[in-house]
């Protein structure tokens, strides 16, 4: 894994005007996320972040990122962020010759349609995916796709943490007190809830959207919503899968 050094952004906004909103791994579910997005009537006055994994398992990933690229393009203040998949899909196109990323990808989803006729990554979504930023910094919080690893001396650059930890400690000091709000491990329902309401400095907004179904290791029932975090209200507004 590369070392994280010309793609963190820092971003200090103060301009308070519209809501400040979060959304995690869609995995392919465009139809959730469309209904969703309907029940948020985002306006141009909104900041939505998205943190990551819009591609692979669920069953449309082109459709999830046509749906980001294009509301990106009508409402400049939406900040999609990297998730594990896009770094992977990226890295597996680079790695593998053509029939072994063919495999890659059919593995992953049931169509191939983020690939074009030659079998690589449409340009826009290479494009796309290229252009996200790692992790994002506001007064008031951090969103990254899985976490920080705070016991790295530059826990800010560790590509492989921001976008792979699990279960990482807060730390005070380095999160200069700033709440963190994450995707990448499926959470039950409940333990986001209260989570909220006891003020955590750790967020984890990910409900699994995509797990409709019994599973190894999940309870399926505890998760299936695809979650929008309000970071000024604390609000939750939430989806359940309809498209798996
Ligand atoms: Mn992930």
């Amino acid at each position: 894994m590369q070392k994280n050094t010309n793609k963190q952004r820092v971003l200090l906004q103060s301009e308070k005007s519209g809501r400040r909103l979060a959304i995690s791994d869609i995995h392919g579910c465009s139809k959730t996320l469309r209904a969703l997005l309907n029940k948020l009537q985002i306006t141009s006055e909104d900041t939505l972040y998205f943190l990551g994994d819009y591609i692979d398992r669920g069953p449309d990933s082109s459709e999830v990122l046509d749906i980001i690229i294009q509301l990106k393009k009508e409402f400049p203040k939406v900040t999609p962020l990297s998730g594990n998949h896009e770094y992977q899909m990226l890295q597996a196109e680079k790695e593998y010759n053509e029939k072994a990323f063919y495999y890659y990808v059919k593995k992953l989803n049931n169509s191939t349609s983020i690939l074009n006729k030659k079998k690589k990554l449409r340009k826009k979504y290479r494009k796309f995916m290229k252009s996200l930023p790692y992790y994002i910094e506001l007064e008031d919080y951090f969103l990254v796709h899985a976490g920080f690893d705070f016991k790295k001396e530059n826990p800010f650059d560790d590509i492989n943490s921001l976008l792979n930890i699990r279960n990482f400690k807060y730390n005070m000091e380095k999160a200069k007190g700033k709440s963190i709000i994450i995707g990448h491990s499926p959470t039950y329902f409940h333990q986001i809830l209260k989570q909220i309401k006891k003020n955590k400095k750790i967020i984890k907004l990910d409900n699994g959207c995509v797990y409709t179904k019994p599973h190894k290791i999940y309870d399926y029932k505890q998760l299936g919503k695809l979650c929008c975090f309000n970071l000024d209200t604390k609000e939750l507004i939430c989806q359940k899968n309809i498209d798996v």
